[in-house]
């Protein structure tokens, strides 16, 4: 950012309550720039929602595609007791599109961690120019984790080690995932009991895949039994070796300042956005931006520097080890190009959608395609193959290019809007925050719940889904919660969404209730914490579990008063989210959308009475924001009561005044 935008961005506190402006979403920025979108006759993901009317039997998971006897759908007025040609029940089609959604989910962060993994083992046989272990302290911890002996053994070696055994996690086949011991002593008992303990990644991807091929399990509960193993591979698995493994390779993030929306783009100098997951190239691509002789070659072509900034969880990784500032979440992608004003969006995995080819052919915006498992047709589009070992060249190249563009820009239309914001709050972090550097510990955390300062915790993660008013949910919920005491930590497209509004500044101190105020402000941290990624729900698992330990909370993450929250998803990712953190034992509130599986009433109640019997968590789909607030406070309330560290306390309810303040 240059200091102009610096300070303009300062100047500028916004938050929902300005934000009347549009039906689609909540945020000035983006409403701005889908009035230039309409007036130049672009679609976007927000207009092409509004076209395409979504099929209401898929929608609800009534239509069964895994045969060429169907497709068979259940639906219409005479669907009670209907089955596919194959007899399979509305349940079972229901449950098995759900598992679907889980496997496919888990396999994408978890294939994603498996090339963390493999980068560190590159690192660690220095076959990567460039780059090294950056975090000794967190290779040594999961070393010890993993049952490695670090004695008298040099960082290299360790690391190899580390990654061999991160590696072999994916590929076993029999056992149990050795993060998954990361779990309190009472929730692995409970896996193994009802068998759904994780043994290795890809072979629980793959039977869950099997299982829910045609013919196969036809028990719906059994077939959901099958979803939580899965997505415990992914949880406790390959997100949490993402985490843990990208911690080792660029560090444990500590809290940096930020600032998120489109007006991070800059007006005069080279743009560069990069896009998607990993934080491989990207973490290169900002050191390449940073090389005098780029800066040089940038001013020479006319431009006043080069200015990175992300979209997405590549934005994440990078905002919070190294201060990229944010455009925005998922539904900025095409929206920045829409500025006119990117000379190159730089892509690698997830999220990154085939609209963006369309867009970017309307401007001078390179889109360019960096991994193999992600390519995009389009006249627009450059591909350049990462070599993995050699990614300095492939940043240098990017980089490179993005300059040569900038003489090709036509007119821009950059909105002013940025949130200030504190990112970077690893599960460490957060821990040598309560107790401090030499004793880090999660005591006074607990001691805050138990004495009801802190009424609770809650994990606000997840998407933008153009079907529902982009951030409303998010920022609504969160600025209730924590006006009910309830510290919450945030991931995703959620987290960028919160850095929109100015929620992760310390500033926010003044929409807390009065209890979480007085303990934050003794430490000294906001109410709002981003602690990173979407794979980094895997740290929120392991704070979890370290708060069980600490004690007086209960045996079991199903004990804690913490709840889990997406107001607007779209990915199958945030399905497998969902599932992980239910068979962890958290209670998870869905809006937005709804229910993937509302087609059956028996799915949708199984998932609620049936797991929590089952795992002490549920699943809720729930549209209405007040209603998921309600639950939430509810569900605290009644944690805290088993706990018996319940005190009356009464529920601030929003009065008309706060209200139209939070008019999202
Ligand atoms: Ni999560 Fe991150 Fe965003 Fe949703 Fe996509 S970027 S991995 S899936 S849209 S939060």
């Amino acid at each position: 950012m240059t200091d102009e935008q610096r300070k303009a961005s300062e100047d500028f506190t916004y938050g929902c309550e300005l934000c009347t402006s549009s039906d689609l979403t909540v945020d000035p920025a983006a409403a701005e720039m889908l009035t230039i979108a309409d007036e130049l006759g672009i679609s976007t993901m927000f207009s092409r929602a509004a076209e395409m009317k979504p099929c209401p039997i898929g929608a609800e998971g009534a239509c069964c595609k895994l045969c060429a006897m169907g497709p068979c759908r259940i639906s219409g007025k005479d669907k009670e007791g209907k089955t596919g040609v194959c007899g399979a029940t509305l349940e079972t089609i229901a449950a098995r599109n759900f598992a679907r959604m889980v496997a496919a989910g888990s396999s994408a962060h978890s294939d994603h961690g498996r090339d963390v993994a493999f980068t560190l083992k590159a690192v660690a046989e220095g076959e990567i120019e460039g780059m090294r272990v950056t975090d000794e302290v967190k290779l040594a911890k999961v070393a010890r984790d993993f049952g490695i002996e670090i004695e008298g053994k040099d960082v290299s070696a360790i690391a190899g080690e580390v990654a061999d055994v991160a590696l072999s996690q994916f590929g076993q086949q029999t056992g149990e995932l050795l993060f998954a011991r990361r779990a309190p002593e009472k929730r692995q008992a409970l896996w193994r009991n009802l068998g759904i303990t994780p043994r290795g990644i890809d072979r629980d991807v793959v039977e869950l895949l099997h299982r829910t091929n045609a013919g196969n399990d036809q028990d719906y509960e059994d077939i959901l039994d099958a979803s939580m193993k899965c997505a415990l591979g992914d949880g406790w698995g390959g997100s949490m070796i993402a985490t843990d493994l990208s911690d080792i390779l660029f560090g444990t993030p500590e809290p940096v300042r930020s600032a998120a929306n489109l007006g991070v783009l800059s007006p005069d100098q080279v743009n560069i956005v990069i896009h998607g997951h990993e934080p491989l190239l990207s973490s290169v691509i900002v050191q390449s931006t940073r090389k005098p002789e780029m800066i040089e070659l940038a001013k020479s072509v006319g431009a006043a520097g080069i200015n990175l900034v992300g979209i997405c969880c590549t934005a994440n990784e990078n905002l919070m080890r190294q201060g990229v500032p944010p455009a925005g979440n998922m539904l900025h992608q095409e929206l920045s190009i829409i500025t006119g004003a990117v000379e190159a969006m730089v892509v690698d995995v997830q999220c990154v959608f085939q609209g963006l080819a369309r867009t970017a052919e309307y401007f001078h915006t390179k889109l360019i395609t960096t991994s193999e498992k992600a390519h995009i047709k389009g006249d627009g589009v450059v591909h350049i193959q990462v070599d993995e070992h050699r990614p300095v060249q492939a940043a240098d190249e990017i980089v490179r290019r993005a300059i040569e563009n900038f003489p090709n820009r036509g007119d821009i239309h950059i909105p002013t809007e940025t949130g200030q914001l504190i990112a970077g709050f690893s599960h460490e972090y957060i821990r040598h925050m309560l107790g401090g550097k030499m004793r880090a510990s999660l005591r006074p955390l607990n001691d805050n719940v138990m004495n009801g300062r802190i009424r609770g915790l809650a994990a606000v993660v997840g998407c933008n889904n153009p079907r529902t008013k982009q951030d409303a949910g998010i920022v609504h919920i969160v600025r209730e919660l924590i006006a009910n005491d309830v510290l919450c930590v945030v991931t995703g497209c959620a987290a960028i969404a919160s850095g929109k509004y100015g929620l992760l500044a310390p500033e926010t101190m003044e929409y807390a209730g009065d209890g979480l105020r007085e303990v934050l402000e003794t430490v000294g941290i906001p109410p709002v914490l981003h602690v990173g990624s979407c794979v980094d729900n895997s740290r929120i698992l392991t704070v979890l579990s370290e708060v069980v330990e600490e004690g007086g909370l209960g045996e079991d993450i199903s004990d804690l008063p913490a709840i889990g929250i997406c107001p607007e998803w779209f990915s199958e990712k945030a399905i497998a989210i969902a599932t992980y953190c239910v068979a962890s034992g958290a209670y998870v509130i869905f809006g937005g959308v709804g229910s993937p599986v509302a087609a059956s009433l028996e799915l949708m109640d199984y998932m609620i009475t049936g797991w929590e019997e089952r795992v002490g968590g549920k699943l809720a789909f729930i549209q209405d924001h007040e209603a998921i607030v309600a639950s939430a406070l509810d569900t605290i309330d009644a944690k805290r009561a088993a706990l018996k560290i319940d005190a009356p306390r009464e529920r601030v309810l929003f009065d008309m005044e706060m209200r139209r303040e939070l008019d999202v």
